[in-house]
Formats: structure tokens, sequence, C-alpha cells
């Protein structure tokens, strides 16, 4: 097939995704706006129609809290093809949402959509009316979820890291209580259960849920009693890049906002705090769990994101590299999203070993700045013979090559248009 005809084909996706100004993730499976998903596909629509691409992110900022806060699913409309819905969640302001947020990396997007904007005046326009709530957002972040400055925010659920049944939540999660109600989940109305999690996350993935609605989203009652608390590794090193980046923006676009100041404090103190996510044992980065202090030592590709933030110094960068080659080297395609000598791999079990191309796209940026290019170049060999053996996934099988969860998927059709195509 000619380069053209996938490129057309991305294109359609992101229309037929579309729902009028924010777009779904995929028909059926995940019928609302999320977070990151919105922040990637934005990208994907500056290659269709710029005043689109901005919309995306005006229709999330949309759903913005008082606080800050940019909820992890604004839910525009109703669906009962997706479960857990605003009624269990009973949360949100001006619109339907959820009550936690997701990887804040829209910020990073925008000033990938401002290098490559051909109509200035929209940008300008655009980036002067919605930076200043992106910076709200931020300051949300270092604010409610970092009380203690320690340079190191908490997430408070799965769902909040976008890498919802990672190994490395594992034992944190199994300490959050299991809710005892009945409940049908509509996922696997769509997607074989092999390639999604298991009853017992889910029950407590609800659990969080419920806690968070008896305490009234109080941060502070969430931040003395919430049942998990962790420092995702994956979090801190995309807000730490997407506040450098929301920073650059501001000074280009002469954006003025009482808290920049703050942002440049803020990354200061992550750059003084990461190594403490690093060990020494697995000489590598990873999340902690709050409640007990504990590194949670599985390895996950999310360790990479302190390389495509620039946080991990030049040695640590090294070792990293090295890591991710025979990483890389241990699945058919890379990268897996668990490392494969993990017991815990699962190639084709959602964020337990597939391949997700936007992930391959963050990491690759990491290693391409720092003149590792050879596995920036791999991973975007990789990403794009998946996408001409299986189509546009959600994720794909790391030995297999299959397309997993949903298909026609929106980020996949951003990535494709911006990175691999
Ligand atoms: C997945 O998560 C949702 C919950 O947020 C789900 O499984 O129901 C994750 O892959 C997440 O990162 C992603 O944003 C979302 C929509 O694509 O789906």
């Amino acid at each position: 097939m000619k380069l053209s005809t996938y490129q057309n084909t991305a294109k359609e996706i992101l229309k037929i995704n579309d729902f009028g100004g924010y777009t779904v993730p995929t028909k059926g499976l995940y019928p609302f706006q999320w977070n990151w998903d919105s922040a990637i596909t934005a990208l994907g629509w500056m290659y269709v129609d710029e005043k689109r691409a901005w919309k995306e992110i005006e229709m999330l900022i949309a759903g913005q809290w008082q606080n800050g806060m940019l909820p992890h699913i604004i839910f525009h409309q109703e669906s009962d093809t997706y479960f857990p819905g605003p009624d269990v969640w009973g949360a949100g302001e001006k619109l339907h949402s959820t009550s936690i947020s997701q990887p804040p990396i829209v910020a990073s997007m925008m000033l990938e959509m401002a290098a490559i904007a051909t109509d200035k005046p929209l940008l300008e326009s655009k980036l002067k009316a919605m930076l200043p709530a992106i910076v709200d957002y931020h300051l949300w972040w270092y604010r409610d979820r970092d009380p203690q400055n320690t340079g190191l925010v908490s997430s408070y659920h799965p769902w909040e890291s976008g890498m919802d049944n990672s190994p490395a939540w594992d034992d944190a999660l199994a300490a959050v209580p299991q809710v005892e109600w009945e409940y049908q989940r509509r996922d696997l109305n769509h997607v074989d259960s092999d390639q999604r999690p298991h009853k017992a996350q889910y029950d407590r993935y609800l659990y969080l849920v419920d806690f968070f609605k008896k305490s009234n989203f109080d941060p502070q009652i969430i931040y003395q009693n919430c049942p998990y608390k962790v420092q995702d590794i994956g979090i801190i090193a995309m807000l730490y890049k997407a506040t450098l980046d929301l920073l650059t923006l501001c000074q280009q676009f002469k954006i003025e906002h009482q808290g920049l100041d703050q942002l440049s404090k803020e990354l200061e103190l992550t750059e003084q705090a990461i190594d403490q996510l690093w060990s020494d044992e697995t000489q590598f980065y990873h999340s902690r769990n709050t409640i007990t202090n504990e590194l949670c030592l599985d390895q996950t590709s999310a360790g990479f994101m302190t390389v495509y933030a620039g946080l991990s110094s030049p040695e640590k960068t090294q070792i990293l590299t090295e890591c991710a080659q025979t990483w890389a080297n241990s699945s058919q395609y890379s990268l897996a999203s668990t490392i494969p000598s993990s017991e815990k791999y699962e190639p084709q079990r959602y964020w337990r070993g597939p391949i997700w191309l936007h992930i391959n796209w963050m990491i690759a940026q990491g290693f391409e700045k720092s003149n590792q290019n050879f596995i920036a170049e791999k991973l975007q060999q990789d990403a794009k013979a998946l996408l001409k053996e299986s189509g546009f996934f959600e994720y794909f099988h790391a030995d297999s090559g299959q397309g997993c969860g949903g298909d026609n998927f929106s980020w996949t059709a951003a990535i494709a248009l911006h990175w691999i195509l």
C-alpha cells in the first residue's frame, strides 16, 4: 500500500472518531473525551485541520475544575457502552467528569503543535487564550498532589497513570479494599478478556472511585486517607517535561501569569528529588508506593520517560540506553511496556507487555536527544512495521505483532501522522 493511503486512513480515523469538537479514543470501547488521548489526538488533527486541532484542547479545558484540574475523562454526552460512567463517578463542575487526572502532556503537545502550525495568527490567538488554563492545571498538580513540596507528585489511581494495569501498581493496588457490589463491565463486550485487566483490579479501581466521592473530592482528606498513593515515575517525568515546554511557550508568546515563577521552582525540586526513584539494585527508575515508602521494583517502560524528560543524568542515560537495547531485543517488536524478562510480562495484556506507539514516540524522542539514535530508529521502524502489518490498533502484541484492544484508534492515527508515516 502507498504511504498516502495510510495517511488517508489515519485522517479518516480522526474524522470518524470526531464527536463534534472532541475526539473519542475509539467508538464503543471509549465513548468520551480522555485527557492524554485528546492531547495527542490534537497533534494529529494538525495534519487535517488546524482550527479543529485547537478546538480539541478547548474542549478539554471546558471540563476544567475550579482548582485547575483537567479531568481524566469528560463525559460530554451519555453512553451505555462504557463503565464506569458519570453516575458512578458523581463528579464534575461545568461538565460531568471523573475526579482524577491523567498524564499531563497537553503542554508538550501544544509545543509540538506550535512548531508545525502554518496559521500563525490562529496559533497565537489560541495559545494566548488557552495557556493560562494550562498553567493553572500544572499548579494544581504541584499544589494538590505534592502538598509537602517533595518535588515528586503523587497519583491516586492506576487510571491516573494512563498505564492502568501496569505491574508497577500490583502491590500498591493489592492493599486497596475491593468493592462488594455487583457491576457489569462493558470493556469485555468489545475486547478479549486476555487483553484487559482482571476483575480483582476493577474491584479496587471502583473502590477508589467510591472513596473519592465519599471524601467529597476534598484534596486534604484524600491526601491523608487515600489507600493508594504512588509517586508515578511516568507522571512525574511527563509533568516535568510539560512544565518546561509550558514555560517555553509562555515566554515565546508573552503570557503573563503569577504562577510562572512557582513552576520554575517546582522544576528544580523535581531535579533534586528524582534520584530517590532510582534503584541501585535494578539500575532503573521506578515509581514509589508512598504508603509503604517502597519502590515498585518492576521494570516498565515508564522508567524511560526520565530520558524523554531530560531528567536522567548522562551516566544514568548511558545505563538506560544499554538497558533499552537489551529490552528492545527481547521481544519480536519493541518496546514492550514491561521488560520481557519479567515473570509478570504478558505480551498481549494491556499495560503489562504490549507496545503502545505514543509511548514509543516519547521514548524515541528522549534517546534521539541523547544522541542514541539507533534506539530511536529501532522504535520508529518497529512502530511502522506494526502499523503496516496490523493496522491502527490501540496497542500491539509485543511478540506476534497482532493488533490488540480497540481498532481505528485515535492516538495511533495521530502518532502515525506525526511520527511514523
Ligand atoms: C485506558 O484506560 C481506561 C480508563 O481510563 C479504561 O481502560 O477504561 C488506558 O489505556 C488509558 O491510558 C487511556 O487514556 C484510555 C483511553 O484510550 O484507555
